[in-house]
């Protein structure tokens, strides 16, 4: 330990700490322009210097730079600093425009501020203004070249935090500007978008476009909440004027460190206030086809009756409800109460069923727990190897893929198993691109070389698990040679991706729909758990088994039970006493018969198994594979209800629609993938007749016949507490509290006392023992042939989420990325006399939509890939509805498709 004092104050510091962090340490502010934290310091903009004596000499420098001596004496306000100070500041001005009344910035400009507070008002060196002209070529911000001090904090955000590396310096000189590296606009480049470098800048120099339509003095009030679209959990604040958002502002939260995505930063809050939103309660009339406006109580009383109706004459299993992943735990509770309370059911499920449900049977059944392991920060940070397998976190989960490329610039070694050159790939240490549906061959090769080297923690093994012998007997077969030719791959480059995995002291696998969304994905994930056990990098950090979960709080409705197995908190239909316990808790008689896969209820509908089904924000006609047995399904229903913020495909389909209201305006909480609770806050109410999602299901309630009090977001997330023993310590006040510091709570949290769990399986598995479960490499479903003869995979891209229902309704990110295409090989290609740009006709068994090629090497010969985001040539019409035989989760991965030029 240093000891030194700042204006006299005594501090102690580690060795090593910089002047402005000691400073720091004891509430003494040093000005800065262009530091960063947890970046090397730039030490360009030179306002940090301070006076430090030591041993009777006295030096000036820059405080983020310096490293404290022991008896240093820092005076960081002394007459001669100051003096420095406002040189320094007078220098900057020098070749800045300084217009502050007209600029955007004004009032939030960190320039502004320290020349005010050091009272310096124009410069003494009138020299050459910075005349380069605005690069206003990105779709979201500008660049003002004469508002640019050139403190570097963009170039140094976007290479260091961000990990792109889009811009840098350009023309070196007085004339010196921010450019996009090669070519000098911004949107030439390889820019994401995603305004980091924005919210870095100190002045006025990149400013978001829409600040044009208010100035930071109009802002009302910020609202901290969490982001509703990917389950990384990204916190920040809305900012609010005249009862409307306006702009956002990332927040220091645990999963994003201030950092935030395109989607998040500039396609969260122009969907809620869209013109587009459904403003009243509709009900169809059958005559004319058409929706006709409705009042609530006809609404609600239409509903309620014909729900009951339907369950008296064919029993309450002809009904079913499925959850909305993108709304709060407390509304996703009370669907899943609604449906076992009164359509007396347990046919109650989420996008889960299309989306992870693998994970969570498949790390249920191994480890004991399907959920992620460990947290975002640790498995980035602490990590020596990371292994991604089939999760393309760039674009899926952006601000994960920042702290991958951050973790990969530390020095960390990375491993991609996917069949395309994601961007990750050119980072990798190891590619294997391999073919579509072999991961668990892929899985069992690496276990083959693993136990051949020797490398398995046998230890572990002994103390922890059971079931080694026979994986070991089956992975005896999976040689390198022989997985190579099933996987496509070199089987060297497996050789050293298992020893690589196998020697690093801190691995962690992260996973994601590349290895679930298979017919065989629940044997897939429990592959990716046979790797870890045999290695014993489970329940310690920097290691683990970590599905990126999908959706904003898929996580939550999967832990509050919307799912036919489950009760809130995975406690099993099927176990001893699970149904009393809630029969006591909820005061009336449930269903004991576990209930239909979301997956299931579609066939089951077109043979009239299902006559009701109740959809709360969820839009399969785009979202499920084989789109026209989705649309006969619905069609098939005696009644259907959607509870939605707009008319999507499905609802085209429906009796009756429900106006709700946005993750804006209301109180709640969303689960990131990490099983960290987070809350989401009110900041806005939209004009209409919309009501609380959750008011509309305990009205309905009521009018079924159930009495359900009327409950708040809080008091329905302490009913949760009460009934789920890992969610017992959570509550709205705790998650508010000063205890909880804005940072969350992992279940599981049994008690109020509990700090929550960011590791899982320290020292012992939920399930007990850890399970190697003996998987064979099956093929999937439908292999190509020679009518259908390439392979199709289907995932998603950067700017658009799901069914672009909320991202859609961001003008910018349709300019981006509007349209249906399909990635495919140039050997494909040249075959078929395809050139990229043509426009395509590509067909499976199912059905037959149009595109546009992009053809590359991004897929190899034979496969192909197509994003589910655009209607005009939805991938969802070609694929293939083979259900996982434990998860019933589709073969979304996998089709066999034939391309014809159109
Ligand atoms: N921008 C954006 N972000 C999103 C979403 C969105 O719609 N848009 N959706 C969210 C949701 S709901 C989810 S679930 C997540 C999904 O996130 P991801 O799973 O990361 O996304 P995908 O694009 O579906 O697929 C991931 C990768 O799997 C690879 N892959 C395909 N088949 C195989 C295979 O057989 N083996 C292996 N090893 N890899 C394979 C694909 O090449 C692709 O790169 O993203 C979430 N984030
Ligand atoms: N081909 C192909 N298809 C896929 C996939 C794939 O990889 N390939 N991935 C699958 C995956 S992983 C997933 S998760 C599914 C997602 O499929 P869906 O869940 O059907 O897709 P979303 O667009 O998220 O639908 C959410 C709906 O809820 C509404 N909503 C949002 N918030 C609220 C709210 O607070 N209240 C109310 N009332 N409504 C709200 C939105 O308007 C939106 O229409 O798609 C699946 N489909
Ligand atoms: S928007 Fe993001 S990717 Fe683009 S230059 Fe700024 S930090 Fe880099
Ligand atoms: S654009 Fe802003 S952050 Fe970048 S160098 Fe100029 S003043 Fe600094
Ligand atoms: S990474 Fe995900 S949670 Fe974070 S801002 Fe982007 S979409 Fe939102
Ligand atoms: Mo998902």
């Amino acid at each position: 330990m240093i000891h030194l004092t700042i204006d006299g104050i005594p501090v102690e510091v580690e060795k090593g700490t910089t002047i402005l962090q000691a400073a720091k340490q004891i509430g003494v502010k040093i000005p800065t322009l262009c530091y960063l934290e947890n970046v090397l310091p730039d030490g360009s903009c030179r306002l940090c210097v301070v006076e430090v004596t030591n041993n009777g000499r006295t030096k000036f420098d820059t405080a983020c730079t310096l490293r404290c001596s022991e008896g240093d004496e820092v005076q960081t306000m002394s007459e001669k600093v100051v003096k420095y100070r406002k040189e320094t500041l007078d220098l900057l001005l020098s070749d800045h425009r300084v217009h502050c009344f007209s600029c955007e910035a004004n009032g939030d400009c960190k320039l502004q501020d320290y020349c005010f507070e050091y009272g310096v008002e124009k410069t003494s060196f009138p020299g050459e203004m910075n005349n380069a002209p605005i690069d206003d070529t990105n779709k979201f911000f500008t660049y003002d070249p004469s508002l640019c001090i050139l403190c570097h904090r963009c170039v140094n955000t976007c290479k260091e935090i961000v990990g792109r590396g889009a811009i840098d310096t350009m023309n070196r000189g007085f004339q010196s500007v921010i450019g996009a590296h090669y070519k000098n606009t911004w949107n030439e480049g390889i820019c994401e978008s995603c305004g980091n470098c924005v919210q870095a800048c100190p002045t006025g120099a990149l400013t978001m476009k829409r600040r044009k339509k208010y100035r930071p003095y109009q802002v009302e009030k910020k609202v901290l909440t969490t982001c509703p679209h990917c389950a990384t959990g990204c916190q920040y604040y809305v900012l609010v004027k005249d009862g409307k958002v306006v702009d956002t502002e990332g927040y220091n939260g645990p999963s994003n460190k201030g950092l935030l995505c395109v989607k998040g930063r500039s396609g969260s809050f122009d969907f809620a206030q869209s013109p587009e939103r459904i403003k009243y309660p509709l009900i169809k009339n059958h005559e004319t086809g058409e929706f006709e406006r409705a009042t609530w109580d006809e609404a609600l009383d239409l509903v309620a009756s014909k729900f009951m109706e339907i369950k008296k004459q064919y029993g309450p299993d002809s009904l079913a409800g499925f959850a909305c992943s993108r709304s709060p735990n407390e509304d996703i509770y009370m669907v899943q109460k609604m449906v076992r309370t009164c359509f007396g059911t347990n046919n109650t499920d989420n996008c889960a069923r299309v989306c992870h449900s693998a994970s969570v049977a498949g790390l249920y059944m191994t480890l004991g727990s399907g959920a992620m392991t460990n947290p975002i920060e640790d498995i980035t940070k602490n990590a020596d190897v990371i292994m991604l397998v089939g999760s393309n976190p760039e674009e899926a989960h952006p601000v994960v893929g920042m702290q991958i490329r951050q973790a990969v610039k530390r020095g960390c070694k990375l491993i991609v198993v996917d069949p395309r050159d994601i961007g990750l790939a050119k980072k990798a240490d190891i590619h294997l691109k391999l073919k579509p549906g072999t991961n668990v061959a892929f899985a069992n090769g690496i276990m083959h070389v693993i136990i051949e080297e020797g490398l398995q923690d046998d230890k572990f093994i002994a103390e922890r698990t059971e079931g080694y012998e026979k994986i070991k007997e089956i992975v005896k077969e999976y040689t390198p040679e022989k997985v190579a030719e099933i996987c496509h791959i070199d089987p060297d480059d497996l050789r050293k991706a298992a020893i690589m995995y196998a020697k690093a002291d801190r691995a962690p696998i992260i996973y994601c729909l590349g290895v679930t969304e298979h017919s065989t994905g629940t044997e897939g994930v429990m592959s990716m758990s046979n790797m870890a056990m045999l290695v014993g990098k489970l329940g310690r950090p920097g290691c683990g088994v970590n599905p990126l979960r999908g959706q904003n709080n898929v996580q939550g409705a999967c832990d509050m039970g919307a799912s036919p197995t489950d009760f809130p908190g995975y406690q099993k239909v099927a176990a001893t006493g699970v149904v009393e316990k809630f029969e006591k808790a909820w005061g009336v008689p449930l269903n004991h018969n576990v209930g239909t896969h979301a997956t299931d209820v579609f066939p089951k509908a077109i043979t009239k198994e299902i006559r009701g089904l109740y959809i709360y924000g969820e839009d399969p006609v785009v979202t499920d594979p084989d789109t026209s047995h989705i649309i006969k399904a619905l069609k098939s229903l005696d009644f259907f209800v959607l509870q939605e913020l707009f008319m999507t495909e499905t609802a085209q389909y429906a009796d009756v629609i429900l106006p709700g209201v946005s993750y804006l305006e209301k109180e709640g909480t969303f689960t990131n993938t990490e099983r960290r609770v987070q809350r989401v806050r009110k900041a806005i109410t939209v004009p209409g007749e919309m009501r609380l999602d959750t008011d509309i299901i305990i009205d309905l309630m009521n009018r079924m016949g159930y009495p359900q009090p009327h409950l708040t977001s809080a008091e329905i997330m302490d009913e949760i507490a009460s009934v789920t023993p890992s969610f017992g310590g959570i509550s709205h006040a705790r998650l508010d509290s000063e205890e909880v510091g804005g940072k969350g709570l992992q279940w599981p949290c049994p008690t109020k006392e509990h700090p929550g769990t960011p590791i899982m399986h320290v020292g012992k598995f939920s399930r007990g023992l850890g399970w190697f479960y003996p998987a064979e490499y099956v093929p999937s479903a439908e292999l190509p042939d020679e009518e259908y003869p390439i392979i199709l995979m289907t995932g998603r891209i950067l700017y658009h989420y799901t069914t672009r229902a909320m991202t859609g309704k961001t003008p910018e990110l349709m300019e981006i990325e509007g349209h249906s295409f399909i990635e495919m090989n140039i050997v494909d290609a040249e075959k078929l006399g395809i050139r990229n740009g043509d426009k395509v006709r590509v067909s499976s068994r199912r059905g037959s939509i149009e595109s546009t090629a992009r053809v590359g090497t991004k897929t190899s010969p034979g496969e192909s890939w197509m994003p589910f985001h655009f209607p005009d040539g939805n991938a969802n019409w070609l694929t293939n509805a083979a259900l996982d035989k434990y998860a019933r989760i589709p073969e979304y991965k996998v089709c066999a498709i034939k391309i014809e030029k159109a």
